[in-house]
């Protein structure tokens, strides 16, 4: 049985009461030959942007930069925080589900660090069905990260609620024991300081205080989160060959260099990297031999 159509661009619950769907008047068989179009034309388009979003996930895979996903409530402040951290301009509202496509920016970290910051649809309780298909695509964001960043707005009263019911959507997909970093957002508003303490407490986790809107709490957010994808790095401990100064350049770029030092043996080198950078420099050390 196929849904009734109303006219294209509108959204149904903003034309409450009902108005007269497009092809009430049209012969059946017209109405299903039409249908039967637009829905072959939908799933193409489908198609293609998870072609495209594969692409861009395998591009991503290649940087080697690690995958920081925002997650959290729809309108905890994600993507104004993704804004505030990389400079993006994404778009914000005071609505749920301001957020429906993913959009993926560079974030500076503290000591060269690099990493991709992903926004995502936000959760909810019951995730309406016309939501699903873009929630397919924070599924496939939050599987691949490396890091999630847990956002939550401490001044609704029920942010507590709020961080259970998300947590309780991240344990259905598999992604609770996922690294993941809570990070309490709009704290320049009026909170509940009693009971934000007592979650803390009760938590018993690592969270980060900040205010996209003001800036507030961001700078050590960023080294957290430094901390915390340095994690996923391997260790790169020897001596590098003369004339490999470019790979120095994407360790600095995109791991963490802790020592470098030029001498006639070649580079010593001490350094973290995540694959495929590890792969690509790990079997040109040569380690020290006593
Ligand atoms: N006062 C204050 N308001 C904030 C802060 N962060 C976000 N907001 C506001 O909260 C509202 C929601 O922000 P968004 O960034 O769109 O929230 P979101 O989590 O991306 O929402 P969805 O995309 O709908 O899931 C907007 O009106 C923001 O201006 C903050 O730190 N302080
Ligand atoms: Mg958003």
């Amino acid at each position: 049985m196929f849904p009734v159509l109303y006219p294209y661009g509108c959204e149904w619950r903003r034309l409450w009461p009902p108005c007269r769907p497009v092809f009430q008047a049209a012969p059946s068989s017209l109405r299903c030959r039409h249908i039967r179009r637009r829905i072959e034309e939908l799933n193409r388009d489908l198609e293609q942007v998870r072609r495209h979003r594969k692409k861009q996930r395998q591009k991503r895979r290649e940087s080697s930069m690690p995958v920081v996903a925002l997650v959290g409530y729809t309108n905890a402040g994600k993507s104004t925080l993704l804004n505030a951290l990389t400079g993006a301009q994404v778009f914000t509202a005071n609505q749920m589900f301001a957020t429906l496509d993913p959009t993926t920016r560079r974030l500076q970290l503290p000591d060269n660090q690099e990493a991709l910051l992903t926004d995502t649809v936000g959760f909810i309780r019951k995730l309406p069905h016309h939501l699903v298909a873009a929630f397919r695509a924070t599924l496939e964001e939050v599987g691949e990260a490396d890091l999630l960043l847990h956002v939550a707005d401490a001044s609704h009263d029920r942010f507590a609620e709020q961080i259970e019911a998300v947590e309780s959507v991240l344990k259905d997909l598999g992604a609770r024991e996922k690294n993941t970093l809570l990070v309490l957002n709009k704290i320049d508003r009026p909170v509940d300081h009693q009971a934000l303490e007592d979650f803390k407490i009760s938590c018993r986790r690592r969270v980060a205080e900040v205010s996209a809107r003001t800036g507030t709490g961001l700078e050590e957010l960023k080294r957290l989160i430094a901390r915390h994808t340095c994690r996923q790095q391997r260790k790169l401990k020897g001596w590098l060959p003369h004339g490999r100064t470019d790979l120095v350049a994407l360790l600095y770029r995109q791991g963490v260099v802790y020592n470098v030092q030029y001498a006639e043996e070649g580079i010593w080198l001490e350094a973290a990297a995540g694959d495929p950078l590890w792969s690509a420099v790990a079997p040109l050390l040569k380690t020290p031999t006593n």
